[in-house]
């Protein structure tokens, strides 16, 4: 069984209190699992490409506003946006009756998409379980009219479904229970206290619970470590990791955790991490949490061709759904997943289980003469085709369609076969090899607006 080296083989050093040496504690923050362990582990998450993250709390009943104004910044941040004192808060719990709340429709909706895994919130920095912790009645069974344990309800649903669960949890910045850190600081004295304290009562409990509580988790997400997550207190979360061998962690715990993930937010790597587990995580709108007032939706072209430039450089794309203080998913977002699992339909032998792209040009270059405010080169994408690949195969994602010939250079091995995945026949296109260049004609119209995939059978390539 692969797992962590626990605190336990730290030589009897009281885990939180003293302070080893750095290198020792990151040799602890390894995984003791062989090369061919960690693949098997990592299986079903690198082929699956694509996951619904679900941030859902009490933030989404202010749903971005707070005495009558507009908050700016994401909606799950309101609390410290607006810096809503803790007790006032708290209150929000009163009127939290997600009496919408449909697991099996959340999972429905996540499957239509073609998901293949899910992240809720489980606890957001403002401290407020999404589930049925035994802490304190911080959390939406014990505090609000609703009463049911809604992370349960989805573990059911997943299970039944057979989608994975994922858990997203705050394990530094909690804005509500007395010690739990804050990015910007503190702002009401009922947040002061024990950071060690809030770790030992609140954080690690919570993740005990969550390991222990709701069957199979096959991701969590840990976010925000801020500088008092250091090695030593990192430690102290790996052997909760290990009451579920098989679980796939994010690169957010802190103090030096490499975990399995890399996690760029809110944009695609210009080439990806090669050789590397990593996934974008995106929200459809402007904010994680639900508001109101955002409706700054992206389109289903940009989903698309987000989650297709996200597989050619061999990552996943964890798209986030807002749901609102209702426990519903918003029609808008609905719309979208919809389309883009009805473009996986057709499309899906592209993404799932794909691999990334066999050239790499095509995706932009860097601008030699022009760079950041941080002087580094600024990448410029181009969006006229992607590839993914799996073996025997070149699946051409064109997004600008080609008039009627399709040129590609660089092709290693003998193309035996053209074809469009969006024709059920896969009749053969004409096509034409000469060295490494490819020509093949094609329809005049384009099947699919947004992403027409052109599928090219080769022998004898790497
Ligand atoms: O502060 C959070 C934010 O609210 C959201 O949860 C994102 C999702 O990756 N993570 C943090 C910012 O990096």
């Amino acid at each position: 069984m692969a797992g962590f080296i626990s605190t336990s083989s730290l030589g009897g050093e009281t885990a939180l209190s003293t302070q080893p040496s750095t290198q020792s504690t990151r040799a602890l923050l390894e995984r003791k699992e062989t090369p061919s362990q960690h693949d098997a582990r990592m299986k079903w998450w690198r082929e699956a490409r694509f996951g619904m993250f679900i941030h859902w709390g009490l933030y989404s009943v202010p749903a971005g506003a707070y005495n009558d104004k507009e908050i700016p910044g994401s909606g799950e941040w309101i609390m410290s946006q607006a810096k809503i004192p803790v007790a006032e808060y708290a209150q929000y719990a009163e009127r939290f009756n997600p009496v919408g709340f449909d697991s099996d429709h959340w999972v429905r909706t996540a499957q239509a998409a073609g998901m293949k895994y899910i992240v809720i919130t489980a606890k957001h920095h403002d401290g407020f379980a999404m589930f049925h912790t035994k802490v304190d009645g911080y959390n939406i069974t014990d505090a609000t009219p609703f009463g049911r344990d809604p992370l349960a309800e989805l573990a059911e649903a997943c299970q039944a479904a057979g989608i994975k669960l994922g858990i997203y949890y705050s394990q530094c910045q909690d804005w509500h229970h007395p010690g739990g850190d804050a990015w910007d600081g503190h702002w009401d004295k009922a947040q002061d206290g024990d950071f060690d304290a809030y770790l030992k009562n609140v954080a690690l409990p919570q993740v005990r619970e969550l390991m222990t509580n709701y069957g199979s988790v096959a991701v969590f997400w840990f976010d925000t470590p801020t500088r008092l997550m250091t090695p030593r207190r990192a430690a102290e979360f790996l052997p909760l990791l290990d009451l579920q061998p098989q679980i796939i962690v994010n690169d957010r715990l802190g103090g030096g955790f490499r975990g399995d993930t890399q996690t760029p937010e809110q944009h695609i790597p210009p080439r990806g991490y090669p050789g590397e587990d990593w996934e974008t995580c995106m929200s459809i709108n402007d904010t994680w949490g639900y508001k109101s007032n955002d409706t700054n939706f992206k389109s289903t072209a940009t989903l698309i061709r987000s989650l297709v430039d996200v597989a050619s450089k061999g990552g996943n794309y964890l798209l986030n759904v807002g749901p609102t203080g209702e426990g519903i998913i918003p029609q808008p977002e609905v719309d979208r997943l919809t389309a883009i699992g009805d473009w996986l339909k057709v499309n899906g032998d592209s993404i799932y289980g794909a691999g990334p792209t066999a050239f790499g040009d095509e995706a932009g270059q860097f601008d030699t003469k022009k760079t950041d405010e941080h002087g580094h080169p600024i990448w410029a994408a181009k969006w006229d085709w992607r590839c993914t690949t799996k073996p025997g195969k070149l699946f051409i994602h064109l997004f600008k369609w080609p008039a009627r010939v399709f040129m590609l250079k660089g092709v290693a091995g003998s193309v035996t076969k053209a074809y469009l995945l969006a024709d059920e026949q896969q009749s053969s296109r004409l096509f034409q090899q000469n060295g490494n260049q490819v020509w093949v004609k094609l329809p005049a119209l384009a099947p699919d607006a947004i992403d027409s995939v052109l599928v090219l059978e080769v022998a004898g390539g790497k």
